[in-house]
C-alpha cells in the first residue's frame, strides 16, 4: 500500500522494509508539518491584518519567553541526536554481518563511467592493484600474481547469491560517484581515497523479481521492447519456439512475433535490478549503469567457479 502510494519499487532486501517504513513516517511527519504551518500562516494573515493592528510596535517583546522556548528546543534536539540517532546508527548502519553469518565481501570500484567489481579468488584474498597496471583489459590494475592470480573482475555486472549477507567495499578511481541499488534500498557515495563498506542481504533472485514485474503488452505498444524479455518461451502455430524466455526482445524477435500473428505478449523487464550512479559525475553520468544479478546459492557457485576458471592465470 505504502510502496504504491509513494511510488517505491519492489523491495528485495532484508532491511528494505524498515527503510520503507522510515520513508513512510518521514512523509507522514511532513504532512503534519505542512498542515500545521499552513494553518499558522492563515491564522497570522487574519490575526495581524491591518484593521486590527494599524500601527507597528517599535518597542518589541520584553519577556524572555522565546529564549526559554529556544533552549528547550536545543535540549530536545540534543536528546534526539544522542539518544536516538547515534544509537540507531550504531545498531543499523554499523552492525556489519559477523564471520558466523558468512558474508561475501566484494569490492566496487567506480570510475567515469563504469562499475568495476572485484571478487577475491577461492583463497579469499584480494590481489594487489597498481595504478600503472591499469589497461583496457585490466580496468582496476590487478596484479595477476600471488593473491591476485585467482581473482575475478567484472565490469558493470555484480553477481551475488540470494539470502547471504553481502559486504561491498566501495571506492572510486576518479571523482565522487554513488552506488545506488534501488531494489535493495542501498545507496552510498564513493569517495576518492576512501574505502567505505556497506552491507545488505538480497531476499529475492533476479528471476523472482522479474516474475513479480510481469505484464502483458500489446505488440503495437510504444514501449521500448528491448528493455523486456518474454515471460515464457513463445511458440508459433507449428510449435517451434520463435522467441526464448528471458532473452531481450530485439527488432528481429519483434518481427518474428508479429509475423506469427501474435498481438499481445507477456513480458518481464530484462534487467530489473540496476546499479545506478546517484551523483552527477560527468558528461556520461547517464550511461553509468550496471546490473545486479541475484542468483540462487547453486547458480552463484557455478558462475563463480566458471569465472575463476576463465580468469585465473
Ligand atoms: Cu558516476
Amino acid at each position: 500500500m505504502l510502496q504504491k502510494l509513494l511510488g517505491l519499487p519492489i523491495n528485495a532486501s532484508a532491511h528494505g522494509g524498515e527503510i520503507d517504513s522510515l520513508i513512510g513516517w518521514v512523509h507522514l511527519l511532513m504532512v503534519v508539518l505542512f498542515i500545521g504551518w499552513i494553518l499558522l500562516f492563515f491564522w497570522m494573515l487574519v490575526r495581524f491584518r491591518k484593521g486590527r493592528q494599524p500601527r507597528a510596535d517599535h518597542e518589541g517583546v520584553k519577556s524572555h519567553a522565546s529564549s526559554y522556548v529556544e533552549a528547550v528546543i536545543v535540549v530536545l534536539e540534543i536528546i534526539l541526536l544522542v539518544g536516538i540517532s547515534i544509537p540507531f546508527w550504531a545498531k543499523k548502519v554499523n552492525a556489519f554481518p559477523t564471520a558466523a553469518e558468512d558474508p561475501l565481501r566484494i569490492r566496487v570500484i567506480a570510475q567515469q563511467f563504469a562499475w568495476n567489481i572485484h571478487y577475491p579468488g577461492p583463497d579469499g584474498k584480494f590481489g594487489k592493484t597498481e595504478i600503472n597496471k591499469i589497461a583496457s583489459d585490466n580496468p582496476i590494475g590487478l596484479i595477476r600474481k600471488g593473491d591476485g592470480a585467482d581473482d575475478v573482475v567484472e565490469v558493470n555486472q555484480l553477481y551475488i547469491p540470494v539470502n547471504r549477507p553481502i559486504i561491498l567495499d566501495t571506492t572510486t578511481m576518479d571523482v565522487i560517484h554513488s552506488v545506488f541499488l534501488p531494489l535493495f534500498r542501498v545507496k552510498q557515495d564513493t569517495i576518492p581515497g576512501m574505502i567505505i563498506p556497506i552491507y545488505f542481504t538480497a531476499t529475492q533472485t533476479t528471476e523472482e523479481i522479474r516474475q513479480q514485474m510481469k505484464e502483458t503488452l500489446p505488440l503495437d505498444s510504444k514501449r521500448n521492447f528491448e528493455l523486456y524479455a518474454p515471460a515464457a518461451d513463445v511458440k508459433n502455430d507449428s510449435g517451434a519456439v520463435i522467441v526464448k524466455k528471458g532473452v531481450r526482445i530485439n527488432a528481429s524477435a519483434k518481427k518474428r512475433l508479429i509475423d506469427a500473428g501474435i498481438t499481445t505478449l507477456e513480458v518481464v523487464p530484462a534487467n530489473p535490478t540496476e546499479i545506478a550512479c546517484a551523483q552527477l559525475c560527468g558528461l556520461n553520468h547517464f550511461r553509468m549503469k550496471g546490473y545486479v544479478n541475484v542468483l540462487t546459492a547453486d547458480e552463484f557457485k557455478k558462475w563463480y567457479a566458471e569465472e575463476v576458471e576463465n580468469q585465473s592465470e
